[in-house]
């Protein structure tokens, strides 16, 4: 059943949505809204636009014997209970997690989500910023039956040897048994098949490295390239017992490498150019929770613009979307949670628990996606101090040491003062001459270049990650003045031929694709007009600005 996928992820394991409408009260404001979409932002509905608080969420399913609920995503903070008891609670708004619960009596049981989106004393990364913090299950959620052991992952990594595809794969499985047992583990991916015999102790959890030669398979190309398409294959993992199959877990894989050379990033030995947007999860009425026929839409509008990369400024998106990516060719920087904390901020008593979180979910549940050839971090963070950088290499490191098979890098405002640089893959920087600064595009990627080479970054490739300009959806000024349409595209037209066209930078993501919604209470982001941040090329409702088409042509003919 495709719920968090565009593909079934079980033909095994039984799956049961929990999409559609619970029972919902909201706890911090008398309103008489008592049902509510999953998955959706709360805001959605009209008497709850703005509401920041907490709401219980309620719906009963029918089970029996070992479960897992699972859900991809609830705004930002929950605690999540079964027939009165329990389960657990999770931070953070982007990231998949689960609960296991066993032995349940055949019949109706009650799942209760308590979601909050205050920014709580406890909130490290979901603060007033200059996005908008939605409320509620904003992405699917399902319940799965479970066996007495399940697949609880399974990353591979693709590499090419003496001409031939090689998959790497780690299989993480978990045993829910009260006794030892042993199972047969057997993986296929095209046209390979790899078995073997797994024994694990009551309730051990055991990841097993696996091998094999995919001597059939084809490259996975990006969009764009002659010589290929962005072929895709299932790999399929069967966990068995005496013979009886007991569950699978499925995934999709490009067999791609991606890799740093001097001042270049390969992927698939070519050099690749970044020509790109950064896209929020934010779109008009529907906020965070973006349905799948608007997500399918803001790719075909890329596509049309001549992009073919997106970041996911500023956090893990949405499987389907990083899916869409991967049957599209279209490169995707992906990014953990954070957007502009300063040393104070990073200072947060619960930040370091709450950023190491985020990374490990990006990494775990967005590992297979080819689509992906980067693990970005800490946008704008406290990078220029000594306190800061040693995080961001604490966070670098760990990153390394979950994917050994991805550069990382994060994006910078520290234009003369980083100290990070030597840290990261490549370098990236957010630069807003025409904007924030009215200067010439050419000196101010001249003086930032400088400054790099000057700092440890010089022989690394180079992605500016930020460059863009505001404008108001139908301000139109002869006299080109700031904030309309024309001034934007103007600004753009000389921000995207100085970047695109110098030899030493790979690209540029325009910031933004599209309008988004911003939280206020911050006194640099609400003083924005319409309380939005309106750098994109399109509005909150995808509707073009005069930018639109001057993107599209320079896109194209890079
Ligand atoms: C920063 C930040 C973005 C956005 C941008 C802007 O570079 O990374 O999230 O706030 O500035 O619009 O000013």
């Amino acid at each position: 059943m495709m719920i968090n996928r565009l593909f079934d992820e079980h033909e095994i394991r039984p799956v049961q949505s929990l999409d559609g409408m619970w029972q919902f009260e909201a706890l911090d404001e008398k309103t008489e809204v008592s049902e509510m979409p999953v998955p959706g932002a709360w805001e959605t509905d009209p008497n709850l636009a703005s509401y920041r608080g907490r709401a219980l969420y309620t719906r009963e399913f029918s089970a029996s014997g070992n479960v897992r609920i699972v859900f991809e995503g609830v705004s930002h903070t929950c605690e999540v209970s079964l027939d009165g008891k329990k389960l657990g609670s999770h931070y953070g708004a982007y990231g998949a997690f689960g609960f296991v619960a066993k032995d349940l009596a055949e019949g109706p049981h009650t799942l209760t989500v308590l979601a909050d989106n205050r920014f709580h004393e406890h909130s490290a990364l979901h603060i007033s910023n200059d996005y908008y913090s939605y409320g509620g299950i904003t992405r699917p959620a399902r319940v799965e039956a479970l066996g007495d052991a399940y697949l609880r992952g399974m990353h591979i990594v693709t590499v090419k040897k003496d001409g031939v595809w090689q998959a790497q794969a780690e299989l993480t499985v978990k045993s829910l048994a009260e006794t030892a047992e042993t199972y047969e583990l057997s993986l296929s991916l095209a046209g390979a098949e790899a078995r073997t015999e797994i024994r694990l102790g009551a309730g051990e959890e055991k990841t097993v490295f696996r091998k094999l030669s995919c001597p059939q398979a084809e490259n996975y190309c990006l969009m764009g390239d002659p010589d290929g398409r962005p072929v895709l294959y299932f790999a399929k993992a069967v966990l068995s017992r005496d013979g009886q199959a007991v569950d699978d877990l499925r995934d999709r894989i490009g067999f791609r490498e991606v890799k740093v050379s001097g001042k270049d990033i390969l992927f698939n030995g070519k050099k690749i150019r970044i020509k790109g947007f950064n896209r929020h999860e934010d779109y008009a009425e529907f906020g965070c929770a973006v349905p799948l026929q608007a997500m399918a839409r803001d790719i075909a509008l890329m596509k049309q613009c001549g992009a073919n990369a997106v970041r996911t400024c500023h956090y893990p998106n949405d499987p389907r979307f990083l899916d869409l990516c991967d049957e599209n060719g279209m490169l995707v920087w992906t990014e953990a949670h954070a957007r502009g904390l300063s040393e104070e901020q990073m200072r947060h008593p619960d930040f370091d628990r709450e950023e190491e979180l985020t990374i490990r979910e990006m990494v775990d549940q967005d590992f297979n996606h080819p689509s992906i050839f980067v693990w970005g971090l800490l946008n704008e963070c406290a990078s220029h101090t000594a306190y800061g950088v040693a995080l961001y290499k604490k966070y670098i490191d760990l990153i390394h040491s979950l994917d050994a098979s991805r550069p990382v890098s994060y994006a910078s405002c520290h234009f003369d003062d980083d100290l990070g640089l030597g840290l990261e893959d490549f370098v990236s920087y957010n630069i807003y001459p025409r904007w924030y600064k009215d200067e010439p595009v050419a000196d101010n990627l001249k003086a930032q270049k400088a400054y790099i080479n000057s700092a440890g970054g010089g022989g690394k490739p180079l992605i500016i990650t930020e460059i863009g300009a505001g404008a108001i959806y139908g301000f139109r000024s002869e006299t080109m003045d700031k904030w309309s349409e024309d001034y934007q595209a103007q600004a753009l037209r000389e921000q995207l031929e100085t970047v695109m066209s110098d030899p030493d930078v790979t690209g540029c993501f325009i910031w933004q694709f599209a309008d988004v919604r911003i939280a206020a209470g911050n006194r640099w982001f609400s003083s924005r007009p319409k309380s939005q941040n309106n750098k994109g090329v399109v509005d909150m409702y995808r509707r073009k600005k005069l930018s639109f088409p001057v993107v599209s042509e320079i896109f194209h003919r890079f």
